[in-house]
């Protein structure tokens, strides 16, 4: 079973993914995206959803036009753990 971050992991993870914020009511990170157009977000959408697939690790996300809305957390614990940070990481990676 995964475990959920402790306060040392979590100050850590949030000094690494500066560009990722806490959630208002959830132990979760997100960070919003935007694109030229839709099919460029779709196209980021499909590396993320490999990814994902790779890691067996999913995002909550909602997506209007040009917008990517990613949040991350861990059903299994309930909370942000190592999986988010990790996942965080790639899709950080990803859109450069
Ligand atoms: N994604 C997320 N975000 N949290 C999980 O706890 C989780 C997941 N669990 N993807 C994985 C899949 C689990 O359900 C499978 C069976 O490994």
């Amino acid at each position: 079973m995964i475990a959920k971050l402790n306060d040392t992991e979590r100050n850590l993870a949030f000094a690494e993914l500066p560009q990722w914020k806490p959630v208002d009511g959830r132990d979760a990170i997100s960070r919003s995206f935007r694109f030229k157009n839709f099919v460029e977000a779709w196209g980021f959408m499909s590396s993320v959803a490999l990814l994902a697939e790779a890691q067996d690790h999913h995002p909550e996300w909602f997506n209007v036009y040009n917008r990517v809305d990613i949040l991350l957390t861990t059903h299994d614990c309930k909370g942000l753990s190592a999986r988010d940070v990790k996942l965080a990481k790639s899709i950080d990676q990803l859109a450069g």
